[in-house]
């Protein structure tokens, strides 16, 4: 039987379905540290992770690795041009969690945009005395500008519910999207630049690369509207976090909404001391169907990466399939 670990707790069926067909080392606890994860990949012939960076050193120290599964669509833990030497495919899990986490950053603009959880702190605090009409004024989202930075599958998702609050919708992409699905979206491309002024809801949902660290940072912050939000639903790292408090601080923008943070969960603790920002643990993925229907397909590609299953040989969602002509 081949080998695989599986490095973070996931669904009890799930790991029951890769064990018949692998002899499984499945983590049930914390995530491992880097090298406890080197020791444990080292015999190992796939691997299904959450996040758990796959560095040179980990391919390495691991000869019979054939696959790293990853439970999610971004995979900037994976250092591609490794796996691609070593010959390890990778795989990820898109489309899945397109809905669910577009629902949330939706959520998270809402929540920025009309302050719901510093209004609902403040309640909490027990600091609620009188009606005032300028309590907790937040920024209209109903017929606004969305500013969609990334209009990959969870931007086209996102810019989709946009329609129902009569919004404009702009977008800045590597590329532009194809026109019949600008059409669709009704959504409009513009530069960066413009994306950030014209903006009233920026929303990040671009995946995360080492060109773009920080693609948000003091100066783009500057250049947007005092009254807009900034929501981030792509990774940590992105945004420039020190340079977004202080953006927050001075009201530069007016609120932000984040899911995503550099260094989570060891995150920049100075947020906690601002109120215009809703902060949550990277959570957008996480409803019951999505993140069993996400556990599903990283074992399916897993399975089907390892020769096994019914498409053996053809896993779901290869991510350098050219390793797999080799
Ligand atoms: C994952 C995510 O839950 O899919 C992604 O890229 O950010 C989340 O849905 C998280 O990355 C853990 O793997």
């Amino acid at each position: 039987m081949k080998k695989v670990l599986v490095a973070r707790p996931i669904f009890p069926d799930v790991i029951e379905r890769l064990r018949q067909y692998f002899e499984v080392d499945a983590n049930p606890g914390a995530p491992l540290a880097a090298d406890e994860f080197a020791r444990r990949m080292a015999d190992r012939d796939g691997a299904l992770l959450a996040g758990d960076p796959v560095t040179a050193k980990v391919l390495e120290g691991a000869p019979n690795l054939k696959v790293v599964s990853n439970m999610a669509v971004g995979y900037n833990n994976f250092d591609m041009q490794a796996l691609n030497a070593h010959g390890v495919l990778g795989t990820n899990t898109p489309d899945v969690l397109n809905e669910s986490t577009a629902d949330f950053g939706w959520a998270l603009m809402m929540a920025a945009a009309r302050r719901i959880a510093e209004s609902e702190h403040f309640l909490r605090a027990g600091k609620w005395g009188t009606w005032s009409y300028d309590a907790f004024l937040g920024t209209d989202v109903y017929g606004a500008t969305l500013g969609v930075l990334g209009m990959g599958r969870i931007g086209q998702a996102l810019a989709r519910r946009a329609r129902g609050f009569n919004m404009r919708v702009i977008y800045h992409n590597r590329s532009r999207v194809a026109p019949e699905i600008e059409a669709e979206l009704n959504a409009e491309y513009v530069s960066k630049a413009d994306l950030l002024k014209r903006a009233d809801h920026l929303v990040l949902v671009l995946p995360y690369t080492a060109e773009n660290r920080h693609t948000i940072g003091a100066a783009e912050l500057a250049s947007m509207q005092p009254t807009a939000t900034l929501t981030n639903i792509a990774r940590g790292g992105i945004v420039d976090d020190a340079a977004l408090i202080q953006a927050l601080r001075n009201k530069t923008i007016a609120a932000a909404g984040l899911d995503v943070f550099e260094g989570e969960p060891n995150f920049n603790r100075d947020f906690l001391t601002v109120p215009n920002v809703v902060l949550t643990p990277h959570i957008a993925s996480a409803t019951e169907s999505t993140r069993r229907a996400m556990a599903n397909l990283a074992a399916d590609n897993l399975i089907a990466a390892l020769g096994e299953g019914p498409r053996a040989g053809n896993p779901p969602n290869p991510i350098n399939p050219e390793v797999l002509k080799k």
